[in-house]
This record gives C-alpha cells, structure tokens and sequence, in this order.
C-alpha cells in the first residue's frame, strides 16, 4: 500500500522538476513569448506569459537612473537566468525583439543573466507602451559603469514583445 504511493510521489516530484517553474498558459493578455531552443512550452512550441505568469517566476528589483528617464527609478522584473530555467533553456545568445520591430542580439554573458531585468514594472506600476512598456530590458547602470557603453545600450530594448532562445 505504501509503495505505490511513495512511486507516485516521486514520479510527480521529478515532473514537476522536468517542467521548471513555467506557468500554465495565460488567461490574460500575453505581454512575452519565447520561441525556439526551449524544453518547457505551455502553447504550442512556445512559453508564453501574462503579468502574473512572469509574476509568479519571482522578481528582482534594480534601483537606477536611466538614460531615457528622470530621476531614480525603482525597476522590477525578472532576471533573466530566472527566465531561462522557466522555459528549460540553456541558451548562448537570445534574440530580442521589440513591438516597433527593433531587434538585437544578446550574447548570454555572465552580466546579462545576472545583472540584466527584463523589468515589468516601474515604480511600483505596470508600464504602458507610451512608457516604453510593457517590458523593458534594464541593466543596473549606476551601479556599475560597464553597463554604460554602446553594447549594454543596445541591449536595452524597450517594448520588448519576443525573445528567441538559440542554442
Ligand atoms: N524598442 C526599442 N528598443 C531600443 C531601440 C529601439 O529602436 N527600439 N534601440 C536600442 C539601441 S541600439 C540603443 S543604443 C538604445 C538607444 O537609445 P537612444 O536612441 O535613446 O540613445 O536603445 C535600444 N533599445
Ligand atoms: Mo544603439
């Protein structure tokens, strides 16, 4: 009687593991979706996310001006290591694209897994488009400097709408 349960436990354990910590597919409306070399999916071939599905991937918080901003800002969001375990990836380089179109790619360094956000809210509020929301890929820019040149600038794609995992 025991063993059986004990199997099943484990099997459900080791599941929910394989799946990483995606979240089902969204009631809401979808403000990401990552394509590509990605082993957790919950539409089709994609991992897709609302608010509350990057929500309850757990958030991180960078306190910084900006180039494009006045005054202090109090950014929250996702790291992206966070996001990648989500949809079981173990990528090189991301494609970033934004709703007008812009897109970068982004060599997976040890800087933007850890210290890149890929921020949903400013502030304490969701950002509109106008605000260049709904997501915004920010970088602690005060905090150290190696953030402020060419390449962690363009990186930092506004309106951000897809990403594209490779390799
Ligand atoms: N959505 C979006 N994000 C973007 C861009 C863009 O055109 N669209 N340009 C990028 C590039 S190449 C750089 S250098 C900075 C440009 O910011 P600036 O034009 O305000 O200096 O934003 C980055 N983020
Ligand atoms: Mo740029």
């Amino acid at each position: 009687m025991l063993r059986p349960i004990l199997v099943a436990s484990f099997v459900l354990g080791a599941s929910a593991q394989s799946s990483g910590s995606l979240p089902p597919a969204p009631h809401d409306r979808v403000i990401l979706t990552v394509s590509g070399d990605i082993g957790c999916t919950n539409q089709g071939e994609d991992a897709v996310f609302d608010l509350s599905g990057l929500d309850s991937l757990g958030s991180d918080v960078i306190h910084t001006t900006t180039k494009w901003t006045e005054g202090r800002q109090i950014f929250e969001g996702v790291r992206i290591d966070t996001l990648l375990d989500a949809v079981c990836a173990d990528a090189g380089t991301l494609r970033a694209i934004a709703i007008n179109e812009y897109e970068v790619g982004i060599p997976l360094d040890d800087r933007m897994l850890e210290g890149a956000l890929i921020a949903y809210r400013r502030n304490g509020a969701p950002m509109t488009l106008r605000e260049k929301g709904p997501l915004w890929i920010v970088f602690p820019w005060d905090q150290d400097d190696s953030f402020r040149n060419e390449a962690y600038y363009s990186r930092s794609v506004w309106q951000l709408d897809r990403i594209e995992v490779i390799e």
